[in-house]
């Protein structure tokens, strides 16, 4: 398949990680749109938030215990934002779930 978060999984393409276990990977998005931006995905492929379903929920629940754990490492004491574009309309980019986590600064309270 190919999938360029797939190719950083495996390390055919380099990342800047910033979290790493057997289930999931978190690295910095390579056009950061905050002082603080990190991808977290899922080793297994998933295609979006719309592919999540009963037999690969629980990295999910996996991912939303370690960002809390990434978000302290990175010094976001102040709050963060995390996203998951899902398809067209929201300008999904990347065919392979993943949430954002952005912070570092205050950010509009407009979502879109
Ligand atoms: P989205 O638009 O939600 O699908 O976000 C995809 C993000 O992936 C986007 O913010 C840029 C990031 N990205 C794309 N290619 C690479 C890459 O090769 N390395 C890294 N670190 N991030 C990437």
């Amino acid at each position: 398949m190919d999938c360029l978060f797939c190719a950083i999984i495996n390390g055919d393409i380099p990342s800047n990680k910033v979290y790493e276990d057997d289930k999931i990977l978190a690295f910095r998005d390579i056009n950061p749109q905050a002082p603080v931006h990190v991808l977290v995905i899922p080793k297994t492929h998933i295609p979006s938030v719309d592919g999540i379903n009963e037999e690969n929920s629980s990295v999910i629940a996996h991912i939303f215990e370690t960002i809390p754990k990434i978000a302290k490492s990175e010094g976001l004491t102040s709050g963060y934002r995390v996203v998951s574009n899902c398809g067209d309309h929201a300008c999904q980019s990347v065919k392979h779930l993943h949430f954002h986590i952005l912070g570092g600064s205050q950010m509009l309270d407009r979502m879109a």
